[in-house]
């Protein structure tokens, strides 16, 4: 029986059953065997030869999966505080962008940035998402959009995972923006560069999934339609920046590809929400960027749940519009603004987060599970979107390593 932790007089949020909400378990214990959960229970079902080992008294506290946040652009150059400042006093989004700020101004400076700038950059980011209990980020590409600086965001991402206790999944964006030095050019830009560094990265190694961002300021369905036509091709799953400011019907033609995801999605409908469900595809619900673009359009929250598409949440960290670097304060705007329930909210955070990154093996804790786990100085799991500003993490645990 060595290599076993116990940890008992813990209140469990599982999320692994629904008998209970958040499928809790009071007064509960757990066994880790390494990097695996071996046993999770009630203390009185606990099998004696458990009960006999030492163990780490939780003093109550509750115990949930390790947080996922699984829609980030942390990795970046620069930043666009003052564009924030130009914005309030009075500049427009669009005036900004002609005169060369907005998304290429990132991209500029992401350009210009090494890997280890790259790197050294997004690691407080990471740091800040760590600090409450994340244990398993995805990153995306997309302020490259050359085939250079694309790999690079990637590499960079790559290298976040090995010098951090966490996992990384990497996302290919290469279709995020059509860069300056393609201006009216689209189909050439995905031809020239999107598709050729899509090939180059998965050749690498490099990409665990392909994303688009489909709206009228970027690429119609039928363009990235031909990047997921090569994302297919090569094996890699695809997801997509879909209905965020207008309908153009791309979470209906991600979910055609079998897409893991369809996320904003502010503007979908119910025709889009059932291709979702007919197809698996889980929904990512990003409301740090509806607080900062003061958006008003609502994502269809009721009719995810009358479908029971799987509702994930995310940070959608980046420089524009959405530069936030927390998932409690994620939770408190979805309960807030979308009135999704501290429920909905911490299952966003974990097992549907899970399942909108294909992950089997995390985002619930059940035997078997990846002993990914975050302990909080709080009574109630309600407690950890209730409070804004406020962090409660007592511990994490990764892959069995508190
Ligand atoms: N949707 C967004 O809100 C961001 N990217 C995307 O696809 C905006 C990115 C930026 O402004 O830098
Ligand atoms: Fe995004």
């Amino acid at each position: 029986m060595t290599g076993k932790t116990v940890l008992r007089n813990a209140r469990i949020a599982t999320q692994a059953n629904d008998q209970t909400p958040y499928g809790m378990i009071n007064d509960g214990i757990l066994v880790l065997a390494d990097d695996q959960i071996d046993w999770v229970g009630a203390a009185a079902d606990a099998p004696d030869e458990y009960l006999s080992l030492d163990a780490v008294d939780l003093e109550g506290r509750l115990v949930t999966p390790g947080l996922i946040d699984c829609h980030t652009h942390v990795i970046f150059g620069g930043d666009r505080a003052q564009e924030f400042e130009m914005r309030l006093n009075g500049a427009g989004y669009e005036e900004i962008a002609r005169a060369g700020g907005g998304i290429n101004s990132t991209v500029r400076a992401t350009r210009a940035a090494s890997l280890e700038q790259l790197i050294e950059g997004a690691l407080p980011r990471v740091d800040a998402l760590i600090a409450e209990g994340l244990t398993t980020i995805e990153i995306k590409s997309g302020y490259g959009l050359n085939h250079e600086t694309e790999l690079n965001m990637l590499r960079a991402a790559r290298e976040i995972g090995k010098c951090r206790p966490i996992t990384v999944r990497t996302t290919y964006l290469g279709a995020h923006a059509t860069p300056p030095d393609y201006k009216d050019q689209d189909d050439a830009y995905i031809d020239e560069v999107v598709i050729p560094a899509l090939e180059a990265a998965h050749a690498e190694g490099l990409v665990d999934a392909v994303d688009g961002f489909c709206e009228g300021i970027a690429f119609q369905p039928r363009q990235i339609a031909r990047v997921f036509d090569v994302a297919t091709a090569l094996g890699l799953p695809v997801k997509l920046h879909a209905e965020q400011l207008s309908n153009l019907g791309g979470a209906r033609m991600a979910a055609s590809y079998g897409a893991m995801s369809a996320d904003h999605i502010e503007y979908l409908d119910e025709d889009g929400v059932t291709a979702m469900a007919r197809a698996g595809t889980a929904a990512v619900i990003l409301p740090g960027a509806f607080y900062t673009l003061r958006e008003t359009q609502q994502p269809p929250i009721d009719l995810l749940r009358r479908y029971k598409v799987p509702m994930a949440l995310a940070t959608d960290c980046n420089p524009g519009s959405s530069p936030l670097t927390s998932l409690l304060l994620t939770m408190n705007m979805a309960c807030t603004l979308f009135r999704m329930t501290p429920e909905e909210a911490l299952a966003g955070v974990t097992r549907n987060a899970a399942l909108a990154l294909a992950l089997n093996d995390r985002g619930v804790i059940a035997p078997g599970q990846r002993a990914d786990l975050a302990i909080w100085d709080v009574e109630h799991p309600a407690e950890l979107s209730y409070r804004i500003g406020f962090n409660p993490l007592h511990h994490r645990i990764f892959g069995g390593q508190v």
